[in-house]
């Protein structure tokens, strides 16, 4: 194994796309040839060793990002192998955290899809360095050059072929490298040997184009090889090499490969473009956190001598090893049987045990450094986003954003053991998954979990039955619809109770006006001390939010409002926290039915690519589910259609489209933002949410 102490020989990377694109198929490959595994695992036969879940084997898809390592020439490459689908978005948001560098995967025919776009986005906003690899390139239809052109347009960026591919589609037979000038040819079936030829005097006539193109890229960045190409001079191999390899690494250019994972060619290329090209961590900037001592903004650099500090991406439940923390270590060393520093909890957490990852597969290890990704044992505090750091120089370091969960389904336990088991298993569910939420509503006596989409909640129902064997009634998926005002509104409550010793006194006046949609809740206090204290204050907030939790027009939470607290009074001996809880509770209850109160739905962004002949069909369908489109686009024979739809109009749309096109159309979806609702829809969900006739 590398000496695990030399930083610069680590690449931690993500392999991200749209679904299906091939990322686990190809992660596969790169363990077969690094000689991590000694069969190829396949996606479609259930045997792929980073898709180990048994809702992942059924389905053929990823659902949570899974961790391996290998190692490739002299480096130790960590990788995260991450889901597609929308609805594991939060998978890839916390990997792009964590990570140094990405492989983005296009499928050769496809191109750039909807996913892929997001997931771009995603790591533009983490200044995550990238290899693109164009796979797929064995399929009908398959074409290298357009992808390049769609990663250059449609996803803004300076992309540039270091190879073009031999033959395509059923001749596809391996690449010629543009920097190398040779050309690899696979010679078997698995992919592990391969011929390397100089190019025939025709495919270099052929493929100067390609390579004149990197030159020039190439000189936009490097006076070095701007002058050797103008003036006809020879660049070697090693000069290109570096020169792309600092381009990369900082975010001006996305090299493009090409291969077909699935017939195990171009792989090996790939895996030494990841050594070639992507960062090490020393090649990263310093981590920045806020010191806990001065509250100042500090840099920690990668070093293995530095105060340890380290950022807690994830959390799962490991059936024989128990609650599996993984971190991605910045700074310092970590041995086992030491204790950890949680900031911002300021907890200590025991480090039982450390584990490096191999899908679901561990390797006990006693220290760790700088630059890894490694799994914890005994930390019994530490949630996804927390720091982990030296106690002597605690850092916090910046947490994760995640989305807010749009689809509930209610639970409801068989038997009263059940419940107590529905609770449990679920406070482990939540815990693992930070877009999944659960609560209990009062009225129906359901627990309701909310998640990210239809497939997000399907598979969690699937493990609280399967794994966590809990017996349970499950509803149908529901919009989370929130609820907010459309108008300012003014209000005042006195709670006053006289009952012989002590009484009640709290007297509270708010006004509350709408925000923006995505801007929350803001409490703003404008009471002067003598009408108000401080401490009260406080208390009026928390009933303020508390109340807030249910909206009074269908008990959905409220959203996106202000409010100030203007004023009102109290009473030397009467006053309480609690009594000031209840009034803001019942002032700002109050102030909801004056202001206009209504009914939020998430809006989708939706994009369906369809056969040409399907189209009629499928739009006015679209339409009648309160689908809005803005455009078409059209590749070969198929239409894309681009719009926006109610997430409540989407429920099966999947197999409906699948019947109305002969399983030839399909589509993705992204939440977009929150619309009101129709004023007929919100009297039919106020009406279900109290179980009147709809
Ligand atoms: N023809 C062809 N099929 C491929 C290739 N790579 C992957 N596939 C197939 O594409 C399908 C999806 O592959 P996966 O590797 O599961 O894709 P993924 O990107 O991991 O998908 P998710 O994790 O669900 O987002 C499977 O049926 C693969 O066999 C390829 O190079 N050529
Ligand atoms: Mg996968």
């Amino acid at each position: 194994m590398v000496d695990n102490f030399d930083l610069a020989a680590i690449r931690n990377i993500g392999i991200m796309a749209h679904i299906d694109a091939g990322k686990t198929t190809t992660t596969e490959r790169i363990l077969f040839y690094t000689g991590r595994v000694h069969r190829i695992g396949e996606v479609d036969k259930g045997t792929a060793t980073m898709d180990w879940m048994s809702q992942e084997q059924e389905r053929g898809i990823t659902i949570t990002s899974a961790a391996t390592v290998c190692q490739w020439r002299d480096c130790c490459v960590n990788i995260i192998d991450t889901p597609g689908h929308v609805d594991f978005t939060v998978e890839v948001e916390r990997s792009l955290r964590i990570l140094d560098g990405a492989i983005g995967i296009f499928c050769a025919v496809a191109g750039v899809q909807p996913q892929s776009e997001a997931v771009w986005r995603q790591a533009n906003r983490y200044n995550v360095p990238r290899i693109a690899y164009v796979n797929k390139m064995d399929r009908i239809g398959a074409d290298f050059y357009r992808v390049v052109n769609m990663i250059q347009s449609n996803l803004g960026s300076n992309a540039i072929a270091i190879q073009v591919p031999i033959g395509v589609e059923d001749s596809f037979a391996g690449v010629i490298d543009l920097i190398k000038l040779k050309a690899y040819l696979y010679e078997d079936d698995n992919g592990e040997k391969y011929l390397e030829r100089d190019l025939s005097q025709l495919e270099l006539n052929e493929i100067d184009k390609y390579r004149n193109l990197l030159l020039e890229k190439l000189s936009e960045y490097d006076d070095e090889i701007l002058e050797r190409y103008l003036e006809g001079q020879e660049i070697s191999e090693s000069l290109i090499i570096s020169s792309l390899r600092k381009s990369i690494i900082g975010n001006q250019l996305v090299p493009v490969l090409c291969g077909s994972s699935f017939k195990n060619k171009g792989v090996q290329m790939l895996l030494d473009a990841v050594v070639d090209y992507l960062p090490s961590p020393l090649d990263k900037p310093p981590v920045r956190g806020i010191d806990m001592e001065t509250g100042e903004e500090v840099e920690r650099q990668a070093d293995v001598d530095a105060p340890m500090c380290a950022l807690a991406f994830k959390v799962a439940s490991d059936p024989y090893v128990g609650k599996l923390t993984y971190f991605r270590i910045y700074s310092g060393r970590i041995k086992v049987g030491t204790h950890l520093f949680n900031s911002g909890k300021e907890k200590k957490e025991r480090l039982a045990r450390i584990l490096k990852m191999h899908a679901n597969h561990r390797e006990e290890i006693d220290e760790a450094c700088a630059g890894d990704i490694v799994a914890g044992v005994g930390l019994k505090n530490t949630v996804t986003g927390d720091t982990l750091c030296s106690e002597e120089r605690p850092l916090l370091l910046e947490n994760i954003d995640f989305p807010e969960p749009v689809i509930d389904v209610s639970i409801e336990a068989k038997t009263r053991a059940d419940q107590e088991k529905i609770e449990e298993s679920l406070r482990r569910l939540a815990e693992e998954d930070p877009t999944f939420r659960t609560r209990y509503d009062i009225e129906s006596g359901q627990t309701i979990i909310s998640g990210m989409g239809e497939l997000h909640l399907e598979i969690i129902v699937d493990r609280l039955l399967k794994e966590f064997k809990v017996n349970a009634n499950v509803g149908k998926p529901q919009v989370s619809y929130k609820e907010s005002i459309s108008n300012s509104s003014r209000s005042e409550a006195k709670f006053e109770r006289q009952s012989g010793g002590r009484g009640q006194f709290a007297h509270v006046v708010l006004e509350i006006k709408p925000l923006n949609e995505g801007q929350g809740i803001c409490f703003i206090d404008k009471s002067s001390y003598e009408s108000i204290p401080k401490i009260f204050v406080t208390a009026v907030e928390i009933g303020v939010r508390e109340a807030l939790q249910a909206g009074i027009l269908a008990g959905y939470p409220v959203d996106d409002l202000e409010i100030n607290l203007i004023g009102g009074s109290y009473h030397e001996v009467d006053s309480s926290e609690v009594a000031f809880k209840i009034a803001g509770s019942m002032a700002v209850k109050e102030a909801l039915t004056n202001a206009g109160a209504i009914i939020l739905e998430p809006i989708m962004d939706m994009e369906i690519v369809c056969p040409e002949e399907y189209v009629g069909d499928v739009i006015s369908d679209f339409n009648a589910r309160r689908g809005r489109i803005f455009g078409f686009e059209e590749t070969r024979d198929l239409k894309i259609i681009k719009g926006t739809v109610p997430l409540a109009e989407t429920f099966g749309y999947a197999t409906g489209l699948r019947s109305a096109s002969q399983g030839r159309a399909s589509f993705s979806m992204n939440i977009r933002d929150y619309a009101e609702v129709p004023e007929s829809r919100a009297k039919e969900i106020i009406a279900r949410r109290y179980g009147l006739p709809v």
